[in-house]
């Protein structure tokens, strides 16, 4: 059997692939050490031409080959900050009034990939499969073949696929989808996006899809010349570890002081990396109009927003984090007393284990994104429930956990009035309704845990005729 290579943006350090229970680098590293392997990837470092140049840097750990390269300041000027976090990234989450489409980085972000793949050349053995992640990445495959690779490669986007007329806001949205069709494998996290991909190849590129009768999520596409295979691959956490975890720290110093400082309060949880995609600042806007439509909640319910600032030398970053730095204190100046603060902001980075401690902790878990490919917090946060005493997740209908967790309250991100009823109908729900809706989500998360993920997407890799 061959072996794994693992091609990310970023690679996981070896301690963060053992750390976090459930995280994905636990799940991938999972794989690795099962078949041996590389993971390959950008390290996280900007550094001298020549000290890219040398790379990659290899740390071996049992069968497991941690290889990455540093990125010289214009490599990550053009290939990271630019074509993929102010083109991809918010076009791909229907942003296009955000994004920007610069020549140089577009030709940046297709040099870098090339460089990656040729760096990449000398680990790979003939009888690997390579699996690709996420949107940085999309030239890749076509970077290996032209350097002569024969090997399977897929290819998993863990973010939404936009509609053709959206995509086609990116002025070489056909290069872009030419090069996904030299993939052997393209896994999507939502059949609305392989829909969406489909719709291009069909519409656009004037290609051939079918749909394989056994399976409605598994698709064939001919295009440019090419014969590839789509999949829909929801991806998932390990929810019983995370239950677990929320568990056993529950009764730790944070959470006591938490519960202290609530005096009796009920809690609302919003964790996101400060992104325009997760709706933060609708979230806000809801929970004001629950304090002025509902007088009675006014001084009983706090909401925590725990916000990692991310990206944040990207301008709309910047932006968005001056607007809810804005709106929390406008809220706060309106609603507050002596001794009551409605909206609790965190602009800082928590360690995973107090956050599942958080959830557990709380009556409502508050995860309204615009757009999502998947949404793991949302997954986290029902896993994180004490079973006999479970919070209620109101999730937006834009994340792709929508589609599984059907127990959650399902709102529009954009309706602020039905976010707001959604809110109470939450903090007021009897005992009897919040365990049965629990044990749906539950059962979802189970069913399709992040070994399911990893296991179908390679287990159809392997399947694909190498070569083809
Ligand atoms: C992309 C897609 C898709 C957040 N704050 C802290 C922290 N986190 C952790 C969460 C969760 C992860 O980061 C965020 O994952 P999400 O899925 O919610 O969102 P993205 O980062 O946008 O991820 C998304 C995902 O890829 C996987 O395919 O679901 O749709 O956008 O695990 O818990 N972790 C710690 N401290 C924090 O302050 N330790």
């Amino acid at each position: 059997m061959g072996r794994l290579i693992v091609v990310s943006n970023r690679v996981a350090t070896p301690t963060e692939t053992k750390g976090s229970a459930g995280g994905l680098a636990v799940g991938v590293f999972g794989a690795l050490k099962d078949a041996g392997g590389v993971w390959f990837g950008w390290s996280g470092d900007v550094v001298s031409e020549t000290v890219a140049n040398a790379g990659p840097m290899l740390v071996e750990d049992g069968p497991v080959t941690f290889a990455t390269v540093g990125l010289t300041r214009k490599d990550y000027d053009q290939y990271y900050r630019g074509f993929s976090n102010a083109t991809l990234w918010p076009v791909f989450h229907y942003r296009n009034d955000l994004a920007r489409y610069e020549r140089d980085e577009y030709a940046g972000y297709r040099r870098v990939n090339a460089w990656l793949a040729h760096k990449l050349m000398k680990l790979i053995h003939p009888d690997d499969n390579i699996w690709v992640h996420d949107y940085h990445l999309i030239p890749f495959a076509e970077a290996l073949r032209a350097e002569g690779v024969r090997n399977r490669i897929g290819f998993f986007l863990h973010i939404p696929f936009p509609a053709p007329q959206v995509l086609q806001t990116i002025p070489p949205h056909d290069e872009l989808v030419r090069s996904l069709s030299c993939y052997d494998l393209l896994g999507f996290q939502t059949s609305n996006d392989q829909q969406a991909f489909h719709d291009y190849i069909a519409r656009e590129a004037h290609g051939k899809v079918s749909m394989r009768a056994a399976n409605e999520e598994h698709g064939d596409v001919e295009a440019y010349g090419r014969k590839l295979r789509t999949g829909v691959y929801r991806i998932g956490v390990f929810p019983d570890e995370i239950a677990a975890q929320a568990a056993r720290y529950e009764s730790r110093q944070h959470v006591l002081d938490l519960k202290q400082s609530l005096e009796g309060r009920k809690l609302i949880m919003s964790v996101d990396r400060l992104d325009y995609s997760k709706g933060l600042v609708e979230r806000f806007h809801a929970f004001e109009q629950l304090l002025e439509t509902t007088p009675e909640w006014r001084g009983k319910v706090t909401l925590v927003q725990i916000a990692p600032p991310t990206r944040s030398d990207v301008a709309s970053y910047k932006l968005i984090r001056e607007e809810l730095e804005r709106e929390a204190g406008r809220i706060n100046g309106r609603y507050s007393g002596l001794d009551y603060t409605p909206i609790r902001y965190l602009s800082q980075q928590y360690d995973r284990w107090k956050l599942m401690s958080l959830f557990r902790e709380s009556q409502v878990g508050y995860v309204t994104p615009l757009h999502d490919g998947m949404n793991l917090v949302a997954k986290e946060y029902v896993a994180a429930q004490n079973p006999d005493d479970p919070g209620v997740l109101v999730l937006s209908i834009f994340a792709g956990a929508a589609a599984e967790l059907t127990g959650a309250l399902l709102v529009n991100p954009h309706d602020a009035a039905s976010m707001s009823e959604a809110l109470e109908r939450a903090l007021s729900m009897p005992l009897d309704e919040r365990r049965a809706r629990y044990q749906t989500n539950m059962a979802a998360l189970r069913r399709n845990d992040l070994g399911v993920w990893r296991d179908s997407f390679l287990r159809d890799l392997a399947a694909v005729p190498q070569a083809r």
